[in-house]
C-alpha cells in the first residue's frame, strides 16, 4: 500500500466517520445543560428514539457499554444472576462490569450463532429457594455480534420475552445493531423489541454518528437509568452537539444499511471462493462476516498483519477466526479490492 492511500477498514462499523450533514447539524445544534434537562437537542433525540420504539422515554448515553450496564443496574438486585449468551458482548467485552457495578453474576448459556433457545433459557432460570441466587434478568443481543451479525427470529423473541414475563423476570435487549436486523427483515424496530423492559441501541456503529447510544424503556425505568448514568459519571452538559449527529443518523442512515448487507454478502461469497479461508456465505444475514483460516502457515494475528501491510484492516477473534464488518465508509469497489488482497495473501501462506 502507498502510504498516502487510506486503508480499507473492515475492523468494525464503529470506525465510521460522521457525514457532512452530521457535521453541519453539530455545528448548528441548539444546546443547554443536559444535567438540568435543558438541552433541547438531547431532548429531541430522546423523544425521537422513544417514538421509534413506541416507548415512553429514552436516555442518551455515551456508549453501548454504559447503556447495557445501566440497564442491568436498574433491573437487578445485588446477588442475582443474569442469563445471557456465552458469546454476548455483555459477557465478554464489558469487563465484568455487571459484577463491579451491580453485584450480579452472569449465567451464560450456549446459543446457535449467538441465538439462544427458549427451552434452554427456561432451564437456566434458577429454582426459587432461599439458598439459591435468584435469576434477576435475561439479556439478548440482536443482531448478535460474535454470532456473525445473526438475527433473532421473531418467534424466538416472542417466546423468550413471554417466558420472562410469565416468570416475572425482566428482560433487556442489547440492540447495538437492532437497526440492521430491522432493515434486513423489513420490519420496524418497535416490532422487534416488543416485550423487552429496556432496549439499548447504538448510534455510533452502522448509523455512523461519532458517539452515543440510547437506552429506551418506560418513563419510570428511564428516570432510574438517569440516576445510574450520573453515578457512572455519564451526566453530560452541552451534549446537544453530539445528539444533533444522532438525530441525523436516525433520519438518514437507517435505510442505507441495506447496502452494507449487500456488501457483506458479496464479501462472504468472495471469501468462500478463496483457498485457505472457510465460510458458509448463506449464514451472513447483516453486515458482519466471520470466517476461519484453514491450511494456512499463519494464525489469525499474522494473517491480519499481512492484510494490514497491504492496506486491509480486519479484527482477529481467536487464533483461526477473523471478523470483517461492512459500513458506509467502504463501498463495493473496496470489497472487491479486499477480496483481491486476501487472495494474494492466502496464495502466499497456503501450506
Ligand atoms: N462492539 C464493538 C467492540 O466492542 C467489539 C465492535 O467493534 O463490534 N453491544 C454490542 C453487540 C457491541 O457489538 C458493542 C460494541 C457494544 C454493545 C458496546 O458498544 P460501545 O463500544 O459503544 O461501548
Amino acid at each position: 500500500m502507498k502510504m498516502e492511500e487510506k486503508p480499507i477498514d473492515l475492523r468494525s462499523d464503529t470506525v465510521t466517520r460522521p457525514t457532512p450533514a452530521m457535521r453541519e447539524a453539530m455545528m448548528n445544534a441548539e444546546v443547554g445543560d443536559d444535567v438540568y434537562l435543558e438541552d433541547p437537542t438531547v431532548n429531541k433525540l430522546q423523544e425521537t428514539a422513544a417514538a421509534l420504539f413506541k416507548r415512553e422515554a429514552a436516555l442518551f448515553v455515551p456508549s453501548g457499554t454504559m447503556g447495557n450496564e445501566v440497564a442491568i443496574h436498574i433491573l437487578t438486585q445485588p446477588g442475582q444472576e443474569v442469563i445471557l449468551e456465552e458469546g454476548s458482548h455483555i459477557f465478554n467485552f464489558e469487563l465484568s462490569s455487571m459484577a463491579i457495578f451491580s453485584g450480579v453474576l452472569a449465567r451464560p448459556i450456549k446459543g446457535r450463532r449467538g441465538i439462544i433457545d427458549p427451552e434452554e433459557t427456561k432451564r437456566s432460570i434458577r429454582p426459587k429457594a432461599y439458598y439459591i441466587s435468584p435469576t434477576g434478568l435475561i439479556c439478548l443481543e440482536n443482531t448478535h455480534n460474535h454470532g456473525g451479525g445473526s438475527i433473532y427470529p421473531l418467534e424466538l423473541i416472542e417466546a423468550i420475552t413471554s417466558l420472562a414475563r410469565n416468570e416475572g423476570i425482566p428482560i433487556h435487549l442489547d440492540g447495538a445493531r437492532i437497526f440492521n436486523a430491522a432493515v434486513a427483515l423489513n420490519r420496524e424496530v418497535s416490532a422487534l423489541t416488543k416485550g423487552f423492559d429496556t432496549i439499548m441501541f447504538c448510534l455510533s456503529k452502522g448509523l455512523s454518528a461519532p458517539i452515543g447510544s440510547m437506552l429506551v424503556g418506560s418513563r419510570e425505568l428511564i428516570e432510574k437509568a438517569r440516576i445510574a448514568r450520573k453515578i457512572l459519571g455519564g451526566g453530560m452538559r452541552q451534549v446537544g452537539v453530539l445528539a444533533a449527529a444522532g438525530l441525523v443518523a436516525l433520519r438518514t442512515m437507517v435505510d442505507r444499511l441495506k447496502t452494507d448487507h449487500q456488501n457483506a454478502t458479496l464479501l462472504a461469497e468472495g471469501i468462500s471462493r478463496i483457498k485457505g479461508l472457510r465460510i458458509d456465505p448463506t449464514t451472513v444475514e447483516t453486515n458482519i462476516v466471520i470466517f476461519q483460516l484453514e491450511r494456512l502457515k499463519a494464525d489469525a494475528q499474522e494473517f491480519a498483519h499481512q492484510l494490514r501491510l497491504r492496506g486491509l484492516l480486519c479484527h482477529p477473534f481467536d487464533h483461526i477466526t477473523i471478523r470483517m464488518v461492512t459500513h458506509k465508509d467502504v463501498n463495493r469497489e473496496d470489497i472487491l479490492k479486499a477480496l483481491d488482497i486476501m487472495e494474494t495473501v492466502c496464495a502466499e501462506l497456503l501450506q
